[in-house]
C-alpha cells in the first residue's frame, strides 16, 4: 500500500526518523497540513502572524534574511510561539553552495539557523557535499532537511533528470527527510512532500509564481504539506479566517484521497 493511502497518524508510528514522527503526530494532533509561508518584513508582523496562525498550522515557514530588525530575541519568542501552539519552524533558506560554506551559513553567521529550524532545504546543483555539509551540523541536533526537487515558478530548470537526481541524493542520504515540490516522488523511507504555490483563488502574481489548489495538490499529486502565504496574509485578508479555511481544505484534500 502506498503511503499516499496511509493516515499520517500510521505513518508517524512507523517512521524512523524522530523529527518526522514528531511532525505527523503535530499534523494529525491538529488536523493540519498547512504550513504557512510568513514572508513578513519585521519582527513583530512575523511574531504577530506566530501567534494568530499558529494554533491552524503544522509547519511555520521563515525567510529570517527578510526581516529587517532580525534579533536572536525573534528567535527565542518564535520558539515559545512554537511550544505554545504546537508547530515545526522550517527556515527556507534554500542553500545552494559547497558543503563546507553551507556549515558556516547553516550553523554560525547571524541566524545560527540550525540553533531553532527544525527543517531547512537546499537546492543540489553543488552535488551530493551540500547534504553532507548540511548533515554535519543539523543531524546532531535532529534537524532534517528538504530538497528542491522542483519549484512552484514559471519556467522553472528543475525537472527531468535534475529531479530524479534529487530522489536518489534523498534516498541515500538519511538527513533528508523529505521535497519541496508538486507530488509525492517515491514510496522509499517514506520521504515527505511540502508543496509551495498552493492558493484557493489566484492563478500567479507578476513575478511568475504559479497556484494550484489543495485538492490538485494533496488528493489527485499525493502531496503531505501545503504551503500558503499570501492567500492567508496578504492585502485586505483576515489571516485567521484564511487559515483555518486553508487548514480545512488541505485537511479535507487529505480525507478525499485516504477514501480514494
Ligand atoms: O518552488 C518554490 C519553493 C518555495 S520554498 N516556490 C515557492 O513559492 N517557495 C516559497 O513558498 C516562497 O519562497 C514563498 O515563501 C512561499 C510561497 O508564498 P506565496 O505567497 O506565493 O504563497
Amino acid at each position: 500500500v502506498s503511503y499516499s493511502q496511509m493516515t499520517y497518524a500510521q505513518r508517524g508510528e512507523q517512521h524512523s526518523h524522530p523529527l518526522v514522527k514528531q511532525l505527523f503526530a503535530t499534523m494529525e494532533r491538529k488536523k493540519s497540513n498547512l504550513s504557512l509561508a510568513a514572508d513578513v518584513s519585521t519582527k513583530a508582523e512575523l511574531l504577530g502572524l506566530a501567534d494568530k496562525v499558529g494554533p491552524y498550522v503544522c509547519v511555520f515557514k521563515t525567510h529570517v534574511d527578510v526581516i529587517s530588525d532580525f534579533d536572536s530575541d525573534l528567535v527565542d519568542q518564535l520558539a515559545a510561539l512554537a511550544a505554545k501552539h504546537d508547530f515545526l519552524i522550517f527556515e527556507d533558506r534554500k542553500f545552494a553552495d559547497i558543503g563546507n560554506t553551507v556549515k558556516l551559513q547553516y550553523g554560525g553567521g547571524m541566524y545560527r539557523i540550525a540553533d531553532w529550524a527544525h527543517i531547512t532545504n537546499c537546492h543540489v546543483i553543488p552535488g551530493e557535499g551540500i547534504i553532507q555539509g548540511l548533515a554535519e551540523v543539523g543531524m546532531p541536533k535532529g534537524r532534517g532537511l528538504l530538497l528542491l526537487a522542483e519549484m512552484s515558478s514559471k519556467g522553472m530548470l528543475a525537472t527531468g533528470a535534475y529531479t530524479e537526481k534529487n530522489v536518489d541524493m534523498a534516498i541515500a542520504n538519511e538527513f533528508v527527510i523529505g521535497f519541496i515540490g508538486s507530488r509525492r516522488f517515491t514510496e522509499e523511507r517514506d520521504l515527505i512532500t511540502m508543496t509551495p504555490g498552493v492558493g484557493l483563488h489566484a492563478s500567479g502574481d507578476a513575478l511568475g509564481q504559479q497556484y494550484r489548489t489543495p485538492e490538485m495538490i494533496v488528493t489527485e499529486n499525493g502531496s503531505d504539506i501545503i504551503i500558503v502565504g499570501r492567500g492567508i496574509y496578504g492585502a485586505g485578508k483576515d489571516p485567521i479566517a484564511e487559515a483555518q479555511r486553508y487548514r480545512e481544505a488541505g485537511w479535507n484534500a487529505y480525507l478525499k484521497r485516504l477514501a480514494q
